[in-house]
């Protein structure tokens, strides 16, 4: 077998290799090449396959993966039947066989044959003799978008889950409320998105919008996280649901304004359980997200009966012990729901009494400051999610997508290191709605994502990585995805 960085500088493999993103983990690829008749083409279950047809998620996969191996092709006849370990990849005369356990598996391999298949100046399709054996670093390559700051609709998001899946990310972190709007409209509380959304008629997502967000992912082989954010994070909450917020006061008397959740009223709990089970039954993930970030304790300090409370439960004046008190209640009542949660860094910050499969989500600072975190929180035996390297809503000029390649930091032994579960790109949503969304995601996010899906050693180098990406950005551009350039150049197929 050739190694991976020879075939990456023979010219036979060049414009093979150069649109597969990410990058495999080993990859054979061989300068014979066999033309494909798309009316002669079709996928089809292999005999010895546990999936047959009827499996909705891989039936409805072959056919949009027909379509996305011949952009140019119409009125083709589609078998829905196909042939193909997570996944192994075989093309060679005639036939490609693709094998994986799972029908995610198949999934993946899927988009890398797609990936495979390019087409000669005259129209017609190729692909080459080739083997792969493929799997991921991290079982965790998520994307989080805030539909809080700005309402985005759910064409945008749809639109996000496709190209998630070309990039193969495989979880959409759905930061669905936070103060400045509660979108999410609830069947329990449907005041709180009837008050606290931008409009209460057309900046929601429905019951019915969530569904189709949930299964449109799960076609594509990507869970959908929820975050309901609190104690901190919360003004929306506040216009639909009375009494859940601090009432802040300046001296003797509330000032008008609010503060945090109240973690000093037991109806507070009960609320909070009374949505967090509705939460949990529409989102039909193992994970919740239950955020636990940037709480300001002014509000709190201000208020004479969270004081009061304070002084009651022995925390003295030490505020993190009532932020403290108040996660574990929350995170009590997702464990009673079968469910496991991820906290921000905070959470581990405040107090280290947190059940230990709590997943923690590491968001803040530079790479120094990170990485010690990183070695603090598996030192205690926590898995952890690293957001913090790819905040993709920051830019700058130049080519910032060789940032987002970052190496992913680590000291630490080898029991710390499977802690690591995977990360994040985070899509902030203060200066993002759904005219920049797509430009400012791709390709920059498909840098990360070889981050989390190959191994670093062979596509850390951002020279060798730059003709690859730039030639998947022009494959997303082909499939419909605004994705902005990378530098100087052009696409064969450009954006219309
Ligand atoms: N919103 C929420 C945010 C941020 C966080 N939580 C945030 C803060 C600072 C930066 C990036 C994001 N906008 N709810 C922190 C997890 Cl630099």
């Amino acid at each position: 077998m050739t190694s991976l960085t020879s075939l990456i500088h023979s010219t036979i493999c060049w414009r093979i290799l150069k649109g597969v993103w990410p990058l495999p983990q080993s990859f054979t690829i061989s300068s014979e090449r066999y033309p494909l008749n798309p009316q002669a083409f079709y996928f089809a279950y292999g005999k010895q396959s546990a999936a047959q047809e009827g499996c909705s998620v891989l039936d409805e996969a072959f056919k949009r993966y027909f379509s996305l191996i011949f952009p140019d092709y119409i009125s083709g006849r589609f078998y829905s039947e196909a042939i193909f370990i997570l996944y192994a990849l075989r093309v060679s005369a005639g036939q490609a066989s693709l094998k994986a356990e799972t029908v995610w598996g198949a999934l993946r391999g899927l988009e890398t044959f797609s990936q495979l298949v390019y087409q000669e100046d005259f129209g017609s399709y190729f692909v080459n003799k080739t083997e792969i054996e493929d799997f991921p670093r991290f079982q965790f390559r998520g994307i989080l978008l805030d539909t809080s700051r700005h309402y985005l609709p759910v064409r945008a998001i749809l639109k996000t889950l496709d190209a998630m899946a070309f990039s193969k990310f495989n979880v959409f972190h759905w930061h669905i409320v936070d103060d400045p709007s509660f979108p999410y409209q609830s069947r329990t509380f449907p005041d709180l998105s009837a008050k606290g959304a931008f409009h209460p008629m057309t900046h929601i997502y429905t019951q019915s919008d969530v569904r189709r967000v949930i299964s449109y992912a799960r076609m594509r082989g990507i869970r959908v996280l929820p975050e309901f954010d609190s104690p901190g994070h919360t003004q929306s909450w506040g216009k639909g649901q009375s009494d859940l917020l601090t009432p802040c006061y300046r001296g003797s008397t509330p000032s008008g304004t609010f503060g945090p959740v109240n973690p000093a009223l037991p109806s507070t709990y009960k609320f909070m359980a009374t949505l967090f089970k509705e939460v949990s039954s529409v989102f039909p993930d193992s994970y919740i997200h239950l955020g636990g970030d940037e709480v300001n304790f002014s509000c709190w300090k201000s208020n004479p009966d969270v004081r009061a409370f304070m002084q009651k439960m022995g925390f003295g004046t030490d505020f993190t012990k009532l932020e403290a008190y108040y996660m574990e209640n929350i995170v009590n009542i997702t464990t009673a729901l079968n469910k496991t949660s991820i906290v921000w860094q905070d959470v581990f910050d405040y107090h280290e009494r947190i059940p230990k499969d709590t997943v923690l989500h590491i968001w803040k600072g530079d790479p120094a400051s990170y990485e010690a975190e990183l070695s603090r929180i598996t030192k205690a035996g926590y898995r952890v999610l690293l957001a913090a390297p790819w905040y993709i809503n920051h830019i700058s000029y130049g080519q910032d997508w060789q940032k987002k390649k970052i190496h992913i930091p680590f000291t630490g032994t080898e029991e710390q290191k499977k802690l690591v579960i995977g990360g994040e790109v985070c899509m902030w949503g203060e200066y993002v709605d759904a005219t920049n969304l797509t430009p400012r995601l791709w390709p920059r996010a498909s840098a990360a994502a070889e981050r989390l899906w190959s191994d670093e050693k062979q596509t850390s180098n951002v020279d060798k990585a730059f003709p690859r990406l730039q030639d998947f950005r022009c494959k997303l551009l082909r499939r419909g995805i605004q994705a902005e350039p990378l530098f100087v150049g052009h696409c064969k197929h450009e954006y219309q």
